[in-house]
């Protein structure tokens, strides 16, 4: 017997030798990933940028007025009242943008286009909002770079607001929206291949109809408007989406598809960090891919949850064509609490949630846990598996760059981009289906509620002049795009969590 072990003991550490001298590797875990490591992405994976209309175009004089605009006119409501009027200058520099995209490599190009500036008032398309759109598309094609066009990222015309009580109102936006939405097929589907309907639900429906934090600041009925904006926003997607299929789709044989949001919910309990998920993600994913909102939000929301009809559920199953995810952090969640009285979202959700003290954090103090990344897709792969894969649409970091010099001396952006990037790949390695990444943001810019004080850019946008100056990221994902592949620079323990 104890000769027999000693046999094994002995094949066992021959075997182990000799993988060890062939370096071969048993699994993937991060935690075998050798400093300098090259991590090469499958062929075709589609690196880009993204930014948004209000966020960079300026040009305000030339389109209609937006919710935005008008949240950035409430005293209080955005950082030292700073406006959409200007932002970047986009809107008159974009053919000098469209050569530092070229510049930077990356064949796709994510923006969206302004409701305002395409329809300034009720029935009326404007000749001038079209063009600049055409122009811009043009432009893009012409630097071998594909457009991904977004027809929705928060900008609403105030016409739209007043009309229909905006997206918490009556439902009759989503007959708005199918109006718009066709006339931007017209007006560049023969351009563009890939479309994405509604940037972000969730930051309109909550932000914006129950904390107030984002245009149009609606607080005055929580725990009821927020459900309906999700609702409206939920039915103009899959309004859109059906034109798109039905009047466009066989000759522009393009894609749609809709972008949510979504941070990592680290399991301190298993179930209230799946409720969590499900109060976040799933609110929107689970009626795109499986046509009705998640059970526990049914249960708990009651009759404040407005129901789909039969043919509503039946269009919007299978109503995205890739799934578009903007992430940017992660949390545990430890918990649920106990169920108050009073009647508003948290008090739905109830989900205790908490950070580690070892995480970094950004510069809008959101967590860095790039192996919360590796989670999430997985998790969206394994719960959704949609069928065109998923394109990271957002992911990125605002850096603390006060200054120029600043700017330069800083180093938590590529460290940041690296190990998300790095954290996409073990994802990848693990069976999710990723097939792009769109960094946000391409420029500096309008960061909502924060104004122009959190620098999101690979670029550097000096507000008084309007300069661009490309920050030492640029270099670094140039490399990236052009090796289709990110090298290790981290420790296992620097992913934030243990795999
Ligand atoms: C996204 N949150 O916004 C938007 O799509 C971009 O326009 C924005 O600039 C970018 O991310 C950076 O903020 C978010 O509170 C806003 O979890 C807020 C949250 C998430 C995303």
């Amino acid at each position: 017997m104890r000769k027999r072990q000693l046999v094994y003991c002995f094949a066992i550490a021959c075997v182990a030798y000799w993988l060890g001298r062939k370096k071969i590797r048993i699994g993937n875990s991060a935690g075998d990933l050798g400093m300098g490591q090259k991590l090469q992405f499958p062929a075709g994976f589609r690196w880009g940028t993204a930014t948004a209309s209000f966020q960079i175009e300026g040009g305000a004089e030339h389109r209609g007025r937006t919710i935005w605009d008008e949240f950035c006119g409430t005293p209080g409501k955005v950082h030292e009242g700073h406006t959409g009027a200007v932002a970047c200058n986009h809107y008159h520099r974009f053919r000098d943008d469209v050569r530092l995209l070229a510049d930077l490599g990356a064949r796709y190009y994510r923006f969206s286009v302004s409701w305002a500036r395409l329809f300034p008032r009720d029935g009326e398309l404007s000749a001038a909002g079209v063009q600049f759109y055409t122009d811009l598309v043009a432009e893009l094609r012409q630097a071998g770079i594909a457009p991904v066009v977004t027809l929705y990222h928060w900008d609403l015309p105030v016409w739209v607001q007043e009309k229909c009580g905006g997206w918490a109102g009556d439902g009759g936006v989503v007959q708005e929206f199918e109006v718009y939405a066709r006339a931007v097929f017209e007006a560049l589907g023969d351009s563009v291949e890939e479309w994405i309907t509604i940037n972000e639900p969730w930051c309109v429906a909550v932000l914006g109809y129950e904390v107030g934090e984002h245009a149009p600041g609606e607080t005055d009925s929580p725990g009821r408007k927020v459900y309906v904006a999700a609702h409206n926003l939920l039915l103009a997607h899959a309004r859109a989406v059906r034109v798109y299929r039905a009047e466009f789709a066989a000759k522009q044989k393009g894609v749609i598809g809709i972008t949510l949001n979504a941070d990592w919910a680290e399991p301190g309990d298993a179930a209230a960090a799946r409720r969590d998920m499900e109060f976040s993600l799933g609110w929107f994913a689970h009626p795109v891919y499986f046509g009705d909102y998640p059970r526990c939000m049914r249960d708990e929301v009651g009759d404040r949850l407005p129901a789909f009809s039969a043919a509503e559920k039946a269009e919007l199953r299978g109503s995205s064509d890739f799934f578009g995810l903007n992430h940017y952090s992660t949390h545990y969640t430890t918990g649920l609490r106990a169920k108050g009285s009073h009647t508003d979202f948290w008090n739905d959700k109830r989900t205790e949630e908490s950070h580690d003290d070892k995480w970094d954090v950004t510069d809008m103090g959101w967590p860095i846990v790039p192996r919360g990344f590796a989670k999430l897709l997985k998790h969206v792969s394994d719960t959704y598996t949609p069928k065109g894969g998923i394109i990271v649409t957002e992911n990125g970091l605002a850096a603390p760059e006060a200054t120029t010099d600043a700017m330069k001396a800083d180093t938590m952006r590529i460290s940041y981009y690296e190990r998300y990037i790095g954290a996409m790949h073990e994802a990848i390695q693990q069976g999710a289906d990723v097939r792009g990444y769109m960094l946000w943001s391409f420029l500096d810019n309008f960061e909502w509620a924060h104004g122009y004080s959190k620098r999101f850019g690979l670029y550097r946008v000096d507000y008084d002049t309007l300069e661009r100056t490309p920050k030492p990221a640029v270099e670094w994902y140039k490399k990236v795009i052009k090796e289709n592949a990110v090298y290790v620079n981290w420790t296992d323990e620097q992913m934030g969590l243990p795999k």
